[in-house]
């Protein structure tokens, strides 16, 4: 430290994360948006695409971060294309790995490899409903409250250590593409949120539960009861 010179506290350095995409991208917009933020814990230096069609690509094109396909076509399986990703996500230093509506099925060597590092966004209040078609299948069951998870990313899909949740209220006359526009509403909010406590080693993984350092739990009831 040089005298005189100001000290700024705790100015660590940002985790640096490679987020992986297959589409729409708007989870990469929310992260780009709060890592524009120069004291947010995290940076984004990796988009990897496995679809060259993706728009989340533009996304990454516009906020000036480096950006890729790793086409899973181009590969004679699971294995060989999840180690190119790997590759690339280690010739830049990536720390931390965000899925954001990544399609692909991760194989056990990818998921051991990034363990501990690496969540995922999940549209529903997981354990419910893992998989595809959730806001269909909250409906059907007639939930009241629906939402999204941010979980560590296990070898099962859509399994693995929960850090948050946002509920959001299902209504009569919900569709599932007006409920899944809610619910998408919530992962904007929730998915940085999540990013911001496990980059700055807040987070602790203990067996299949999260414990966040310092956290301080609201205490208040959500009810979706609807009143006429
Ligand atoms: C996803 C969950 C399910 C699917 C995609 C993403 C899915 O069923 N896709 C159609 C099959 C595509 C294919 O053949 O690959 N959520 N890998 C592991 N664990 C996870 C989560 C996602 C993606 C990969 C996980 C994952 O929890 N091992 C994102
Ligand atoms: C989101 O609903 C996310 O929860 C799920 O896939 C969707 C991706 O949307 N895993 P986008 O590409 O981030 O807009």
């Amino acid at each position: 430290m040089v005298a005189g010179e100001p000290t700024i506290a705790s100015a660590a350095r940002r985790k640096r994360v490679g987020v992986l995409i297959s589409g729409r991208g708007s989870n990469l917009q929310a992260l780009l948006d709060a890592a524009a933020d120069p004291t947010f814990p995290a940076e984004i230096v990796l988009v990897i695409s496995n679809r060259s069609d993706a728009a989340g690509l533009a996304r990454a094109a516009e906020a000036g971060v480096p950006h890729l396909t790793v086409d899973h076509r181009d590969f004679q399986g699971r294995v060989d294309f999840d180690a190119a990703m790997t590759a690339a996500l280690e010739e830049v230093g990536v720390e931390i790995v965000a899925l954001a509506g990544f399609m692909r099925i991760l194989s056990t060597e990818f998921v051991d490899r990034w363990q501990g590092a690496m969540i995922n966004v999940h549209p529903s209040l997981l354990p419910l409903f893992p998989g595809l078609d959730t806001h269909a299948r909250a409906i059907a069951e007639g939930v009241r409250l629906h939402g999204c998870s941010v979980h560590f990313v296990g070898h099962d899909v859509d399994s693995g250590p929960i850090i948050g949740q946002a509920a959001v209220a299902v209504a009569d006359n919900d569709t599932p593409d007006s409920l899944a526009a809610r619910v998408l509403a919530a992962e904007h909010g929730l998915y940085p949120a999540c990013l911001k406590l496990v980059a700055s080693g807040k987070v602790r993984i203990q067996g299949n539960r999260t414990e966040i350092e310092g956290a301080v739990v609201p205490r208040e009831c959500l009810f979706s009861l609807p009143t006429a």
